[in-house]
């Protein structure tokens, strides 16, 4: 009436890709549904992660020392991640079809998605996304174990977190081919301090706390894992798009996480159920006034 425009008509459906079509959480949701291999990549983890949780509860129920509740706590937050992690990209909430820059190999990809061909690939985003929630505790609960000290600990967390961060910006950058790689290039070098603090600084503190035999394990299985990760992104479709199948690198990250996530963790916490006198500190531990706190 006044001669405004209605704010509605103003820029309300934002097209996602150059052909004009719009992605909704509900297309991207039955997009990873539909395909079957994707599909089970993700609702395999979320049963693994719920019956992680159910046998850490079941079996630690009994633990008295507040250090080894501390770190059945940690581990168990793990799977406690997970979950919310593969619902985030089994519910389309986490996961978006990008369109990667000039010079990338998946330039020119497109997707089906409802039907329609949409131009860019399917990126599930929010796997780095909680990386940096769920890597924190993994590091937590083996550092506990080598019994390293703060500075340590901090150390190895703040760059565990700084490599997943830099890895989802890698992953997010579609403006040029080239940041993509700086970010990546950023991501991995903080994982290799990560990895020099695990296998040199850790090694040698749980040496001297008595639990290098539990702790090799760990670092093994950990480091051997974790390379995988770096490997699959550059392979994939966000790297250099040689695999060129989203369900086949989904399938790769999913089956790390279960060595990395799962596996550890069942071997960290059968260690500290038995409460070994390598990792128990005493009821004052950790308190936070003068007073004993009460066991529960
Ligand atoms: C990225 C890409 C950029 C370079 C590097 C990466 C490393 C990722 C790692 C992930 C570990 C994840 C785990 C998850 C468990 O929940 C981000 C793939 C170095 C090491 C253990």
């Amino acid at each position: 009436m006044d001669g405004t425009a209605p704010v509605e008509s103003v820029a309300q459906h934002v097209p996602l890709s150059s052909h004009g079509s719009e992605v909704t959480q509900t297309d991207l949701f039955q997009h990873v549904l539909e395909d079957t291999l994707l599909a089970s990549s993700l609702y395999v983890n979320i049963a693994l992660a719920g019956l992680t949780i159910l046998a850490i509860v079941f079996l630690a129920k009994d633990l008295v020392d507040p250090r080894a509740k501390l770190i059945v706590v940690s581990t168990m937050m793990i799977s406690v991640v997970s979950i919310a992690s593969y619902t985030g990209l089994a519910s389309g909430l986490t996961v978006s079809i990008l369109e990667m820059p000039d010079g990338h190999n998946a330039a020119e990809f497109t997707t089906m998605v409802a039907g329609e061909e949409v131009d860019g690939v399917l990126t599930m985003w929010g796997r780095y996304l909680t990386w940096a929630l769920s890597t924190p505790l993994i590091l937590l609960s083996l550092g506990l174990i080598a019994g390293t000290n703060l500075t340590k600990l901090f150390t190895a967390i703040t760059l565990d977190i700084a490599m997943c961060v830099t890895g989802l910006a890698a992953a997010l950058t579609t403006s040029s081919h080239g940041f993509r790689w700086f970010w990546y290039a950023m991501s991995s070098i903080f994982f290799l301090v990560v990895v020099y603090i695990i296998l040199v600084e850790w090694q040698k503190d749980a040496e001297k706390a008595g639990t290098d035999d539990i702790f090799k394990k760990l670092k093994i299985l950990t480091v051997v894992m974790w390379f995988g990760y770096p490997i699959f992104w550059a392979l994939g479709v966000e790297g250099f798009a040689i695999i060129e199948s989203v369900a086949y690198t989904s399938w790769g990250y999913s089956i790390l996480d279960i060595i990395a996530k799962y596996v550890v963790s069942m071997l960290i916490v059968l260690y500290v159920i038995d409460e070994p006198d390598t990792i128990t500190a005493g009821d004052d531990y950790g308190a936070t006034s003068e007073v004993t706190p009460a066991d529960d």
